[in-house]
C-alpha cells in the first residue's frame, strides 16, 4: 500500500498523468479507499510541489503542469468518493473566493461533504460574495463554506461575513471558512462559524454546525 501512495505522490511531482489513472485504477482494484488514496498520495506530492515552488526550485510553468495531475486525481478519486446517505444531513453553498482560481482543494471538501451525506452546491472558483449570498437564499442553504489560498483574496471571507450581516442573514445562514492561508485565528477575527483544515474536518464541523 505504501509503494502506491509513494508511486500516486511520485505521480503529481513528476506532472505524469498517465501515472495518475494508472495508481487511481490499480488503487481502487486492491480496495483502497478513494478518500485514503488523496490524503496519503495526491495531496502529499502537491505540497511537495507546493515548497519546491515556495523554494524556487521550479517555476510556474512545472507548477502548473503538477496540479493539472493533481486535478486529474482529484477528479478520478472524487468520483469513486460515493455517497450512501439517502437523506440529506443539510444544504451547503462552496466554492473559491473571488480573485482566486485554486479550486482542487475546494472540490475535495465538497466531494467529502456530498459523501457525508450533505447536499453541495458547488459554485467553482473566481466566486463574488454576493454570488454566494444570492445562491445560498435560493437553496435555503444552512452553510456557505468558502476556500481562500492566496493572502490576497482571504479578505473576499470577510467581504462574506460583512454582507450577511448587512442583509440580516448572519446567524441564519452559518459560514465555513478553508484554505492554505486560513486558521481558526483568522476564522474568529472574521467572525466565521467553523474552520478546518481539512476535507473531512470541514465534514465533522459542518456537522456539528447543523446539528444533525
Ligand atoms: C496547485 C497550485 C496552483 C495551481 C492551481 C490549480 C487549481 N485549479 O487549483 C496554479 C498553477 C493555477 C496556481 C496559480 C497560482 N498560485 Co498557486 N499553488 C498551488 C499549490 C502548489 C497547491 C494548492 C493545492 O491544490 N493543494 C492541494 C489541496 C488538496 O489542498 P488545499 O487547497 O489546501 O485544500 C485543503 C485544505 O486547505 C482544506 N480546504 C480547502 N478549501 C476549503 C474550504 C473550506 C470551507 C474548508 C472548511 C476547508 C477547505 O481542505 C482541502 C482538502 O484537504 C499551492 C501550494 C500549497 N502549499 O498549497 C500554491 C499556492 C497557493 N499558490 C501560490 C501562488 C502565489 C499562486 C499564483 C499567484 C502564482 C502566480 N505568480 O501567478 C497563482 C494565483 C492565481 C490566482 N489568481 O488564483 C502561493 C500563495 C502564496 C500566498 N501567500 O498567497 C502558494 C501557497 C505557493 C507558494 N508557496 O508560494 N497555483
Amino acid at each position: 500500500m505504501k509503494e502506491l501512495f509513494d508511486e500516486a505522490s511520485n505521480a503529481v511531482t513528476d506532472a505524469n498523468q498517465d501515472l495518475v489513472r494508472s495508481v487511481v485504477e490499480r488503487a481502487l482494484a486492491a480496495g483502497i479507499d478513494a478518500a485514503e488514496l488523496l490524503e496519503k498520495g495526491f495531496i502529499p506530492g502537491i505540497a511537495e510541489v507546493g515548497e519546491k515552488f515556495e523554494n524556487e526550485e521550479i517555476f510556474l510553468p512545472r507548477l502548473f503542469m503538477s496540479s493539472e495531475a493533481m486535478k486529474l486525481a482529484a477528479e478520478l478519486c472524487n468520483k469513486a468518493i460515493k455517497s450512501d446517505e439517502i437523506t440529506s444531513k443539510g444544504v451547503v453553498v462552496l466554492g473559491t473566493v473571488q480573485g482566486d482560481i485554486h479550486d482542487i482543494g475546494k472540490s475535495i471538501v465538497a466531494s467529502f461533504l456530498a459523501a457525508s451525506g450533505f447536499t453541495v452546491h458547488d459554485l467553482g472558483r473566481d466566486v463574488s460574495p454576493e454570488a454566494f449570498v444570492d445562491k445560498a437564499v435560493e437553496v435555503n442553504a444552512d452553510v456557505i463554506g468558502t476556500s481562500a489560498l492566496l493572502t490576497t483574496t482571504m479578505k473576499a471571507q470577510k467581504n462574506l461575513e460583512d454582507i450577511l450581516k448587512e442583509e440580516s442573514l448572519k446567524g441564519k445562514i452559518k459560514t465555513m471558512v478553508g484554505g492554505v492561508p486560513v486558521n481558526q485565528a483568522w476564522a474568529d477575527s472574521i467572525g466565521a462559524d467553523g474552520y478546518a483544515e481539512d476535507a473531512a474536518g470541514a465534514a465533522r464541523k459542518i456537522k456539528e454546525l447543523v446539528g444533525k
